[in-house]
């Protein structure tokens, strides 16, 4: 009666008085954001909410025309740290390799690794990279049958209840030809062409793991594209203007090949490789940088949308913003919405005042970026294109947002 019954390894921890809480807050407090990586069963019941939940969000999205891709951690389970529970599901686990709720057993797990300490300890020799644990995290054996037919089980489920497609987390540490037979094991459901697929794959340097060897399974997240992004909105040590032939010619992936973003959850906070990436803590520069991806001709461009963190660990703030009200301080909400015709630009530190083809028809237009077209009136600056569709484009260099986009969908 005088211990407090801590988990085996927490003994001697802190209590905390939670009055008044409500029970799914508690539930949530105090996770930190990368256990969602420590998967310990593929049931959808985890810390975002229920399989209901889920499966309702999914069929709300679609009637609004919105896809979803679902985040897949398919190398790994959890840490070898993890010890023994049971998941936000409910499933058992143990970290002698059970994981009741798949079920995954010993035998479904990686026996190749070369290293002493189990671990990935070198990134040149790409055995290690694929066969050992990422950060001590269970690796699984994805050339087993066993291992594959239970991941394509899942993804069919995913695929029955509506979703477009899968992020492949991790995909670095994967064999490309288990990725892709356990994909071609899935089913491809009546009403829809097969899943959209993009692979994380940081490609470093000399590192022996090319995203290359995954182009022909499906798309990958080409990292240059953020780094770049960095290098020039955050840094600025590249100019604006070089970029007019920023694609295949940067040493990046073919467009085809690619899904880009300028930051994500881990290169925000330092993980994965880092880089030098610009996030929302850079406001100016960073809505110019969204802004250039979404207008630039490269890749499927992918828009971040963050809480704030002051910890690396910190997890998401307790409650989701309220329908219709816009994010709050702890959400960020990065993401926008629109579709730009024509946009410019000006980073060069002098005004921008030139007569610039803009390719829309003659008119009056609202500038989307100062303002909106509410009921037929421009709140913002608006932009005259003349009848040869040239526009005079004047842009100081004091402005905190220095451009200018106009869409044929608001004019004025
Ligand atoms: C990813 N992409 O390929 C995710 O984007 C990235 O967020 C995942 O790592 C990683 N792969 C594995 O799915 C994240 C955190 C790690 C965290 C890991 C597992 O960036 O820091 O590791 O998720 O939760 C954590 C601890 C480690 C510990 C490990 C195992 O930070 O120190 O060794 O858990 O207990
Ligand atoms: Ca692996």
């Amino acid at each position: 009666r005088k211990t407090p019954n801590c988990y085996y390894g927490r003994e001697g921890q802190v209590l905390v008085h939670l009055f008044s809480w409500k029970w799914p807050d508690i539930a949530r407090e105090y996770r930190p954001w990368w256990e969602r990586y420590q998967p310990v069963s593929y049931k959808l019941d985890s810390a975002s909410g229920s399989r209901d939940e889920f499966i309702d969000m999914v069929n709300r999205c679609k009637a609004a025309g919105v896809q979803i891709y679902i985040d897949a951690v398919i190398n790994h389970m959890a840490g070898i740290d993890a010890g023994t529970g049971l998941g936000s599901g409910g499933s058992y686990y143990n970290t002698q390799l059970r994981f009741d709720g798949v079920p995954y057993g010993p035998d479904d797990f990686n026996t190749r690794c070369t290293t002493g300490s189990g671990n990935i300890e070198n990134y040149a020799d790409e055995g290690q990279v694929r066969n050992c644990r990422l950060v001590g995290l269970l690796d699984l054996e994805g050339g087993k049958n066993s291992v594959r037919s239970k991941i394509a089980d899942y993804f069919d489920d995913m695929l029955q209840i509506g979703i477009d497609g899968y992020r492949i987390d991790a995909a670095k540490h994967m064999w490309p030809e288990d990725i892709n037979a356990t994909l071609s094991m899935t089913g491809v459901t009546e009403d829809k062409v097969e899943a959209f697929v993009y692979q994380e794959v940081i490609e470093n340097g000399n590192e022996p793991v090319k995203t290359s060897q995954y182009t022909h399974i499906g798309r990958l997240v080409e990292f240059q594209y953020g780094y770049k992004m960095g290098d020039i909105f955050k840094w600025q040590h590249i100019k604006l203007s070089s970029l007019h032939n920023f694609g295949s010619d940067w040493s990046m992936m073919p467009s085809g090949d690619a899904l880009v973003s300028i930051d994500n959850h881990d290169n925000q906070r330092g993980h994965g490789a880092g880089g030098n990436v610009i996030t929302h803590k850079q406001p100016e520069g960073y809505k110019l940088a969204v802004i250039f991806m979404l207008s630039w001709p490269y890749g499927i461009p992918r828009v971040m949308s963050s809480y704030d963190f002051d910890q690396d660990w910190t997890g998401p703030p307790a409650q989701s913003p309220a329908d219709g009200e816009s994010c709050g301080s702890s959400w960020i909400c990065e993401h926008s919405r629109g579709s730009a015709s024509f946009i410019a630009f000006n980073r060069e530190g002098g005004e921008l005042n030139m007569n610039l083809p803009t390719g829309l028809p003659g008119g009056t237009y609202c500038d989307v970026i100062s303002g909106d077209l509410l009921n037929g009136v421009c709140t913002g600056k608006t932009v005259t294109v003349f009848s040869d569709s040239t526009a005079n484009i004047r842009i100081g260099s004091d402005s905190s947002t220095p451009v200018v986009a106009i869409h044929i969908g608001a004019k004025a």
